[in-house]
This record gives structure tokens, C-alpha cells and sequence, in this order.
């Protein structure tokens, strides 16, 4: 398995870190988003999404990071990160599509660059925007948290998709140095993960295309 992948990409980490808590080897392939390596043709004729992460597995050539990690938790069932059935499965992707659909497109590169080079909005009106949307974003996850989050991790004692999901969100927002001290219930599970191995393991700082 091949992933392609950026060491500072929250989409990609997340993926990195299911790959992780399943023990899974793959080789990894730097793509720099910075320099917009994920629009070269070649790239993009493997990943018409044109973003990272994408995942390469025999005759699959998958991006978006849910479905891969949807693929990987089908074919390599151990541990399952998306419980099959049951008000657990509903919670899961409850909180993984919150903060994969409603968090993180907004203040995604792509968009940032827009709002700074089309629209012309000031490195400190590019801030605002970014940390407004973390704010009504994670205040959310914060209360879906708090209304249903239960053990050490977001549902219960052993992890899930949606604590791929948050660990990356919430290293985002510490980069953009957003204050955090609100989210009580996030935190936990944050600093939780963030003592496990495979978390660890997946963190950008780890990675072989790591620049500081
Ligand atoms: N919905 C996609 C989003 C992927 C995505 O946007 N990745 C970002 C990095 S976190 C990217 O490649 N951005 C490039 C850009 O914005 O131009 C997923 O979950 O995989």
C-alpha cells in the first residue's frame, strides 16, 4: 500500500493514524501541497480530487479520507473504527462528518489562499476568518461531546474514526494558535490520544517529509 500524503495535512494524518492503530505498512509518498505538487498532472490524473491524502492499494486508487478509511476498516477489520451497526455507528460518523464536513473545508489551504490572493483580505482578517469557524466548529464538537462522548477516547475505550478526525482538527487549531481552554471535553480526548502510540506514530513531526 502506498499512501500519498503531506506531513502537516490534518486529512492525511487522520489517515495516518488509522493506518497506525491497525498496524498496517505502507510506503509513503510526500506530495507538497505548498508547492503545489497535488496539481501537477500527474498527480492529479491518480487523484482527481486533487488534494492529499490518497491511498494506492493494488487496483485501488482512493481519495478522501473517510472513504479510505472506511476501505482500510472494511478490508482490515481489526480494530474496527467504524462500528457497523448500532446508535455507536450513528454517533461516529456524527462527530467524523462534523468536523470533516463542516470544520476543516473552510479553513482549508485552498481557501485561504483565495480569500488572501482573490479577495485581497489581510493576513489578520485571514486569522479571524480561520479562528471564527474553529470556534463554531469545535464548539459544536465540544457539545456533541458532552451529549454523548463517554471512556477515554471520543465513544468509549477504544478508538474510532471520529478520534482520527479530532487529534488533527485540534493540532490545526494549535498551529493557528487558536484558544482551545473552552473545549474541555475535546482536550481530554486530545491529550488522551495524543499519549498513544499510534497517534504518536501518525503525528506530523514523524513523518519523512517533516519540515520544521
Ligand atoms: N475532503 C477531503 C479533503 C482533502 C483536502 O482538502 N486535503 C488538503 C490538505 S489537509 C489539501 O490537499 N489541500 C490542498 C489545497 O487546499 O489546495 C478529504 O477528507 O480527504
Amino acid at each position: 500500500m502506498k499512501l500519498y500524503s503531506f506531513f502537516n495535512s490534518s486529512t492525511s494524518y487522520r489517515v495516518r493514524i488509522a493506518l497506525a492503530l491497525k498496524g498496517l505498512p505502507f510506503d509513503y509518498e510526500g506530495v507538497n501541497i505548498r508547492t503545489l505538487e497535488h496539481r501537477t498532472d500527474d498527480y492529479v490524473a491518480k487523484n482527481p480530487n486533487a488534494n492529499v491524502p490518497l491511498l494506492v492499494d493494488e487496483d485501488m486508487n482512493l481519495g478522501q479520507s473517510l472513504a479510505i478509511i472506511d476501505y482500510l476498516d472494511r478490508k482490515h477489520p481489526i480494530p474496527r473504527l467504524i462500528p457497523q451497526d448500532g446508535p455507536s455507528r450513528s454517533r461516529v460518523l456524527e462527530l467524523s462528518y462534523q468536523i470533516a464536513t463542516d470544520i476543516h473545508p473552510v479553513n482549508n489551504l485552498r481557501i485561504l489562499k483565495y480569500l488572501v490572493k482573490e479577495l485581497g483580505v489581510s493576513d489578520e482578517q485571514k486569522n479571524a476568518w480561520y479562528a471564527h469557524w474553529v470556534k463554531e466548529g469545535l464548539s459544536a464538537t465540544e457539545a456533541l461531546l458532552s451529549a454523548h462522548g463517554f471512556g477515554s477516547y471520543c465513544f468509549g475505550d477504544t478508538p474510532s474514526m471520529a478520534d482520527c478526525c479530532l487529534v488533527p482538527q485540534v493540532v490545526n487549531a494549535q498551529r493557528m494558535n487558536c484558544d482551545l481552554s473552552a473545549y474541555k471535553n475535546v482536550m481530554r480526548v486530545y491529550e488522551f490520544c495524543q499519549q498513544q502510540d499510534a497517534f504518536q506514530q501518525a503525528a506530523p513531526n514523524r513523518q519523512p517529509d517533516f519540515q520544521a
